[in-house]
Formats: C-alpha cells, structure tokens, sequence
C-alpha cells in the first residue's frame, strides 16, 4: 500500500509516493513543480490556484502509476495563511517575505513587551511571524479583517480545497506565535490584546490525526475516490526533524534548505531569560514534543546570489558555484548570515560586500569568493547556534544530523563537520517529505511511534558521515568570526 507526501518547498513543490515494505520505506518522486511567489500590485503573494491544480495532478499521477494510495498529507513552509469568509479565500496568502510586514513586529513588541509575548508562546522574533504579518493586515486592510470569519494556514488551506473540512494543526499554528506554550492551545488572552476575533481560531488536530477525505467529485476527477487526508507534521521543519534518523533521545539536528534550522528535540519549552536573548524558539513538534532551535537565513543568501548573477547573464549551476567557492582563498572575509539585510530578496552582492566592508573586511569581489563567504559563514554560524544550543539545554552533542535538500552541498556539510571538530551525519535528503509519510504511518497505527519511525528511517536511507578535518586552522577562524560578529551586533 503506498500513501503520498505533498511538500512545498521554496525552490519547488513535490509529490512523493511512499511505501513501507516490512522496516524498509520506499519512496518515489512522482510530481514535481514550482513554488514561486508571484508579484502582484507590488507585493508578493502565494499562486495558491497553481498549488491546488498541481496537487490534483500529483493525484492523478499517483493514479496512472497504478497505485491506490491509501492516505495523503501536505508540508509547507511556516507561518503564512489565508483568511477565508463565507467559505471562500478572500485574497491571494502573502509570502512572508513581502515587504508589508516591514516595522510591524517593533510596533507590537512596543505594545506587548517582548518578554511577554515570548513567556507566553515561547517563540522566537522574526519580523515574518504570523502575528505580525496579521497586524499589518489590522493597519493596512482591515475591511479584510472585519469579513474574514476563520484563518487557515497554507496546508489547511490545501487540505479545505481537497477535502472541505477547515481543521488547523498544531506544529504550524505554533509558529503563528499565537499558541500558549504550556497550554498548546491558542492563546486567546494574547489575541484579544491584539484586537484579532478568537474566532478566527479553529480547534487544533495534532499531526497524525485523521483530517476528512478528499471530497467526492475530486476522488471522482483523480479516479482515487475519498482518499483519507491526515494532518501531518505541516510545518515542514517539524516533519524534517521527525525524519531525523537519531538512535536516541538526545541529539542535534540542522534541517538544511532554504533556512538552516539548527536545535534539538525537547519535552518542554525552554522559555528562559537566555533563550529569548539568544532568539531561540520552542515549535511544537511531532510525537508530542518541542523544537528548541534558532533559525539561520540559510542557503537563501546562496540562492539568490545566483539568481542576481543568472539575471545578469553570468550564469553557473548550483554545483558549479559551490565549485568556484571551493576554489577560492579561505577566510578571506565573513558575513553575520542571520543580519536582517540579508532577508528579503535581492541584490546579494552589495549587501554583502557593504556588510564586509562595514566591519573592517576587504569585500570579496569574485562569484568564488562571494560563494565563499557565504558558506564558511553559514558554517561558522552552525557552530555558533549548537553551542548555544549546548548552553540551553544543558545537553552536550557528539555530532550534529543534517537533513534536507542543502546536505547534497558536500561541501557546506565537510566545512560544517570543520568548524563544528565533529562529525555531521548528513541524510536523508528529503527529510520533510519523509517525515510527513511517517506520520501518516504512525495515524495509521502501522509504525508504533516516532522512535520507531527514525530506526526505520535510519535503516533506510544512506546516512552519510563527515569526519572533521583541519581542526585547529578552523578553530582559530571561529574565534575570528565570533569576534567579527560580537563587535558588529547592538
Ligand atoms: C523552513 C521554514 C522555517 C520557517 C520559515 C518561514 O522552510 O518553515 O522553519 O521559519 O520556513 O516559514
């Protein structure tokens, strides 16, 4: 029997067919297609109309291939929804990195202090964050707000499409920043200082739970029938880290993508003085437990250097850019990845050549050394972030997993086993895709748990290990980029 995993992700959307043959799961990619934002009036929006057509074709796909799946789940990136009236999705869902949010988040912490929101939610500051996003819908269309009777986030809003049952999910209702941290449940204190209806706030499915089927006429066009829909781990970084293949409780992981999310696994939130100084958050997992990590800007910083240099006409391959990085002089200059300038999309090269030269650093000139300095950062950077995650969790890491499309970057995961003087064991690739089968699995009651899922994971996906080399050379460059860092942040 084979299900299916829908996952959205920022360079492109896939269906992947999953079957479990006794310990050993098989997968399949049988749909792929893109996931741009689209500019519309000036601002960026999700192709919501595109996503749904290209879900049903992914059905269809599944169909032609001869197999009958027997459940299905969609993962998405975080923290982007849409408001629905009367049934109906009243505007196109923003893309979190549109511009309207600029501001917001200082105006509402200047509201509700910031150790406040975070006690409450224990989620970490990002300018992007749902709450956010949803006061400057409050300031700029509230016309909107007054006729939306219910807000979904992007899977929900797939899953209502493809089954017409509104039902929101807890791993991604986390991220709105609007969920109690110890009561799991939306925090309507929180939302009525921020003059939102609670009703706009649906009761929350945990991830494994059955969520409706798909609706008569699209089992009837798919030619699958009421196919049972369950709601996942659907924030995908929360189906990356069920898909981490740890042996036991206590491990370090990096989902590696577009973000680079970098943590733990723990039972409670960690919602301390140091954590929100340090800017960690605590989202709601799989299995009933939390994620404690940080994020970091990730190989977006990478991406779109390439996509500047491709629309200049200097155009290089992914694999032949990280080669030129490979090329060029090490430790010629760093950037604080996680530096706000480098968020939204864009010019690349200047602001990274204005964020060398701003901290005292000649500004890499080349696409190699540009290449460069960016991924010896990010893994200066993952160095930072696990020591932190040391210190707040009391916990010492043997090594660090890395999951997700961005390990197929051999080089960022070596720099990164480097920096760390630990091994990375890098797999597998499509760790969201692979976490969200599991959780079908485990609703389904064929896999026991969660710790089951990840022996099943590990004895099924090469796990690649990367052993530290250049120790002490690297050793010595992080205490430089730390110093660098220090001096430039407030
Ligand atoms: C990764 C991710 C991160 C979230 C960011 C924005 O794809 O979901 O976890 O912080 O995207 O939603």
């Amino acid at each position: 029997m084979s299900i299916i995993a829908f996952d959205l992700g920022a360079s492109s959307g896939r269906a992947i067919l999953g079957r479990l043959k006794g310990s050993r799961i098989e997968t399949e990619e049988i749909h792929r297609f893109a996931n741009g934002p689209v500019n519309r009036a000036g601002h960026l929006h999700w192709d919501l109309d595109h996503l749904f057509t290209q879900l049903q074709l992914g059905l269809a796909k599944a169909k032609a291939l001869g197999s009958e799946p027997s459940s299905l789940g969609i993962d998405s990136w975080a923290v982007d929804y849409g408001l629905i009236g009367n049934g109906r999705l009243l505007q196109a869902p923003y893309h979190y990195r549109d511009h309207r949010t600029d501001g917001m988040m200082e105006r509402v912490t200047a509201k509700i202090g910031k150790s406040e929101i975070f006690g409450r939610t224990g989620i970490q500051f990002l300018p992007f964050n749902t709450i956010y996003q949803l006061a400057a819908v409050m300031e700029q269309e509230p016309e909107l707000l007054a006729k939306a009777d219910r807000f979904l986030m992007i899977p929900e809003l797939l899953r209502y499409l493809l089954t017409g049952e509104m039902i929101s999910e807890f791993t991604n209702a986390t991220t709105t920043q609007l969920i109690h941290a110890s009561t799991r449940t939306w925090d309507d204190e929180l939302i009525s200082r921020l003059s939102l209806k609670e009703s706009l706030f649906g009761p929350l499915a945990m991830p494994g739970t059955p969520a409706g089927r798909l609706t008569s006429s699209i089992g009837a066009e798919t030619g699958l029938g009421r196919v049972p829909v369950f709601a996942v781990g659907e924030h995908d970084t929360a189906s990356a880290v069920a898909a981490v293949p740890a042996a036991g409780p206590t491990f370090a992981y990096l989902s590696c993508g577009t973000w680079s999310l970098l943590g733990t696994e723990v039972d409670q939130p960690v919602t301390t003085r140091r954590a929100m100084e340090l800017n960690f958050t605590n989202e709601g997992g799989v299995g009933g437990k939390y994620r404690l990590l940080k994020n970091i800007m990730g190989l977006w910083i990478l991406q779109e250097l390439k996509r500047e240099w491709d629309g200049k006409g200097q155009t290089y391959s992914f694999a032949e850019w990280v080669e030129l990085a490979r090329q060029a002089p090490a430790f010629a200059a760093w950037i604080d990845p996680d530096d706000p300038v480098f968020l939204a999309a864009g010019d690349m090269t200047v602001r990274i050549r204005e964020f060398c030269v701003s901290t005292g650093q000649r500004a890499p000139e080349q696409p190699g050394e540009l290449a460069r300095c960016i991924l010896e950062s990010l893994a200066l950077q993952y160095r930072n972030v696990l020591e932190q995650t040391e210190q707040l969790s009391g916990q010492h890491y043997p090594g660090l997993h890395m999951v997700g499309g961005g390990i197929q970057n051999g080089l960022l995961c070596q720099w990164t086993a480097n920096a760390l003087g630990k091994p990375v064991w890098a797999g597998p690739i499509e760790g969201s895709a692979i976490g969200n089968l599991a959780v079908q699995w485990i609703g389904a009651g064929v896999i026991r748990d969660l710790e089951e899922a990840r022996a099943i994971i590990r004895s099924s996906f090469a796990i690649k290990e990367y052993e530290p080399r250049e120790v002490a050379t690297w050793q010595e460059a992080y205490s430089r980029y730390r110093n660098m860092s220090r001096s430039h942040r407030p």
